[in-house]
């Protein structure tokens, strides 16, 4: 594990992207949830989600100014649509308005910038229909956990080698109900050298203190934050923090033997918002005096 890890530990400073049809809305990646948006409604987005050509090289080149050595891009999130091309569904990209593999081209960006892949992926999907059944019901158990294990295997076959798999929210079910050792050891046969975080309810490789800074004993520990109060792209959430302030925050994550995996979100054409560019410019010019450790 040791040998695997030695880049992700070098590394220290990460970037989270946190894209998807709530970038639309430009509210909370939580709306659908939220203001209990029917199913049925909030899929209408994906014909209002058109991004503008390759928007992931300018997160890349912006990761990579701002001393920034890796990436983790949603390529699905709570509300289950897919940037990725899958055989398990036609809620994704490819099949919508985008008309392209997201994922692919985030890909293609990253490694064009020397940086590593990072891939999100959330098991919790509020779009699937046997996504909350299934704690109460084998059949739908069943359905959903083939429907999540096939797009997982997808993701670690169709995009090369891929450096970090990120997963989030295992609600409804316990890591047998996933069947979470299984699916980890497909991902690690599939992808040898692969570094995947605890939230799948298996601890593997590394913990993931989320909005706060809290080394883990003997663990592996990656902190990620935001630099307003919002993953998702947000209209009015303008409680930017400081280049200061995540600069101090890199800092005590690298005294502390962690990394620091901070969040952009940009609009539905992929933009990022200027807030956030102006800030991580300012940390990348302090990162380019000092070395990000
Ligand atoms: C949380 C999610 O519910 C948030 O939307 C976000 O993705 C964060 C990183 O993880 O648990």
């Amino acid at each position: 594990r040791e040998r695997r890890m030695k880049w992700w530990h070098e590394a220290r400073f990460g970037m989270f992207i946190h894209w998807g049809l709530y970038s639309v809305l430009g509210r909370h990646e939580w709306a659908m949830e939220q203001e209990g948006i029917p199913v049925a409604e909030y899929e209408k987005l994906a014909t209002q989600f058109k991004p503008k050509p390759t928007p992931a090289k300018e997160w890349a080149a912006l990761a990579k100014k701002a001393g920034m050595k890796y990436m983790v891009m949603t390529t699905k999130h709570h509300e289950g649509f897919c940037h990725f091309n899958t055989s398990t569904t036609k809620y994704c990209a490819p099949k919508t308005a985008a008309g392209r593999d997201l994922v692919k081209e985030y890909v293609d960006a990253v490694r064009a910038e020397g940086l590593r892949v990072g891939f999100y992926f959330s098991l919790m999907d509020w779009h699937h229909p046997d996504g909350a059944r299934c704690v109460k019901d084998e059949q739908a158990r069943r359905r959903f956990v083939d429907y999540v294990h096939t797009q997982a295997r997808e993701l670690m076959t169709n995009y090369g080698k891929i450096d970090v798999l990120w997963y989030d929210v295992p609600w409804p079910l316990t890591a047998e109900g996933w069947e979470s050792e299984k699916m980890n050891a497909m991902v690690r046969k599939l992808q040898p050298d692969i570094i995947m975080n605890n939230r799948s309810k298996v601890p593997e490789d590394f913990d993931t203190p989320e909005q706060r800074i809290e080394a883990s004993k003997g663990r592996n520990w990656e902190a990620c934050m935001t630099m307003n109060d919002s993953w998702g792209y947000h209209k009015a959430d303008d409680n930017w923090k400081s280049p200061k302030a995540c600069v101090r925050n890199l800092l005590t994550c690298a005294r502390q033997g962690g990394n620091y995996l901070l969040n952009i979100g940009p609009t539905a054409d992929g933009s990022i918002p200027p807030e956030s560019v102006k800030i991580l410019t300012a940390v990348g010019a302090w990162t380019a005096k000092n070395g990000a450790a």
